[in-house]
């Protein structure tokens, strides 16, 4: 007979790093203010929660590294990447985005996606919100979830 392993959302006993970029702040500010709700939801208190702030998503990657150093169980990347004029948006996003994967396969830990790559601000507006659609919301119950399953998988 075949097992299903799968995470739950209990997350009295882990610690979670957040990393979060300061370009276009007032979106970042409501990804965090999404991901600290969905914590506490999880049961994580605010003295297992370490947050470091970054000048912008490129950055986030190198910090989320540091982070993974620390004893996190999981990292939360939080970050906004809006499309201009040129293709900045693509090298940032690029980096971002395989950065966050690369931390998470290296140090074998979830380091979850809360960074925004949008074509406007109205999509960004969209998805940080206080609602279901937050972004930030959803990258925090992905690492609680992966941080449980990644633990169940190793005590077997
Ligand atoms: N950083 C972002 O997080 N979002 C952006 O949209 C952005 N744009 O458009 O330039 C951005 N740039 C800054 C970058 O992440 C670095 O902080 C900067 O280049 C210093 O290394």
């Amino acid at each position: 007979m075949s097992s299903v392993i799968k995470g739950n959302l209990d997350g009295h006993d882990l610690r979670i790093g957040i990393v979060v970029s300061r370009w276009n702040r007032e979106i970042t500010d409501g990804l965090l203010a999404g991901a600290r709700r969905a914590l506490a939801t999880c049961g994580v208190t605010d003295d297992r929660i370490t947050v470091a702030e970054v000048p912008g998503a490129f950055e986030i990657p190198l910090v989320a590294a540091a982070l993974a150093k620390q004893g996190c169980d999981a990292i939360v990347a939080l970050g906004c990447v809006i499309k201009g004029e040129t293709a900045h948006f693509e090298y940032i996003s690029t980096v971002a985005m395989r950065g966050i994967a690369d931390v998470a396969r290296e140090r074998g830990l979830p380091v979850t996606c809360g960074i925004l790559t949008t074509y406007d601000a109205e999509q960004a507006i969209a998805r940080s919100r206080d609602d279901e659609d937050n972004k930030g919301v959803e990258a925090a119950l992905a690492a609680v979830e992966s941080a449980n399953l990644l633990r169940s998988l190793r005590s077997k």
